[in-house]
């Protein structure tokens, strides 16, 4: 038995597609921030005298399929058939769209890695964590972290400590999204348009995020995560037919972000494959920032996160 806590990652430069479903390795590297919260807290307790695995989720049953396709990952690596029992919080309502599969899956791959006394600096390990979901890797490892395309794993390039930024997260809309990444993903690579453009692109972006994080250049940061969200939502809203994830109130957050901008606040924004709009800037300018997305029409919360370290064992229970 063991638990693992593990904060949710917003990718700086994003990954979209994939170049190996099976392995679920991807189309394109991506750069990301490790957040302090919201993130997972899980508990794997693997039993001999169960005879299936079972997924509780914010205390409600839930499908386990995914779940157990990580476990048998595990338990194939560890030479053992236990079924498990496996319990899971977000830290936020799973309902706010904000839980995070990236944040779900590194918990509840090392818990059930360290149940089963395997060693934590096992590269296997996030073969198993990404085959669960392609962003989990970047949540084993705290603040700035790099996935590589060619290899699927993780490196850090800067611990949560060396940069005093801000992640302020503004909540537009509450509920599922209408199409998941995993399907949003493939209707992508198969007919949008843009997607070769996407994947051609995405080197570029990667050395330049490398190159501001290496020279704490929040600027170039920032202009470049923008570039690669907006790059990234024109290749869904060309996909047939198309993924639009934003709401009024996205559109109304990134306005804020770009007033911001002209009255000299170092601020930036990103969006995943969702409504939610998220803000990169310095700590000191996080409370002005976070005051503006409140006041926007259309943003139900604000919170404002920082960088965060790792997914880590807590404890037996
Ligand atoms: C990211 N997203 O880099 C991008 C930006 C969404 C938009 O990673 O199929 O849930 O499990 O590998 O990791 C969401 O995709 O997809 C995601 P799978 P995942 O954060």
């Amino acid at each position: 038995m063991a638990t693992v806590e593990a904060g949710i990652n917003v990718a700086l430069v994003k990954y979209w597609g994939k170049r190996d479903a099976v392995l679920n390795l991807p189309a394109v590297g991506s750069v990301s921030l490790t957040l302090d919260r919201p993130g997972t807290r899980t508990t794997v307790r693997f039993d001999p005298a169960v005879s299936a695995d079972r997924f509780v989720l914010d205390e409600v049953e839930a499908d386990a399929e995914r779940v157990t396709a990580v476990l048998d990952d595990v338990r194939a690596r560890a030479g053992v058939s236990w079924r498990a029992e496996v319990f899971s919080a977000n830290t936020v309502p799973t309902a706010a769209g904000l839980a995070s599969s990236a944040s779900g899956f590194a918990a509840l791959g090392l818990a059930a890695w360290a149940a089963l006394g395997l060693p934590a600096d096992d590269p296997a390990l996030v073969d198993v964590v990404r085959r669960g979901s392609g962003s989990a890797p970047r949540s084993l490892l705290g603040g700035l972290v790099e996935l590589d395309r060619e290899t699927g794993g993780v490196r850090p390039l800067l611990a949560p400590e060396a940069w005093d930024v801000r992640l302020v997260i503004a909540v537009t809309a509450l509920g599922p999204k209408d199409v998941g990444s995993r399907a949003g993903m493939a209707a992508s690579a198969e007919t949008s348009p843009y997607f070769p453009a996407w994947v051609a692109s995405h080197a570029a972006d990667m050395a330049e995020a490398r190159r501001a994080i290496d020279a704490r250049d929040l600027p170039a940061l920032g202009a470049v995560m923008e570039h690669s969200t907006l790059k990234m939502h024109a290749c869904m809203l060309a996909t047939v037919p198309p993924l639009f994830y934003w709401r009024p109130a996205t559109l109304a957050g990134i306005e804020t972000v770009r007033a911001l901008r002209r009255d000299g606040v170092g601020a930036w924004f990103t969006c995943d494959a969702g409504p939610h709009v998220k803000v990169l800037c310095a700590a000191g300018d996080a409370p002005r920032v976070a005051a503006a997305l409140a006041a926007t029409e259309g943003v139900r919360g604000v919170d404002v996160a920082r960088p965060g370290p790792g997914a880590r064992v807590v404890g037996p229970c």
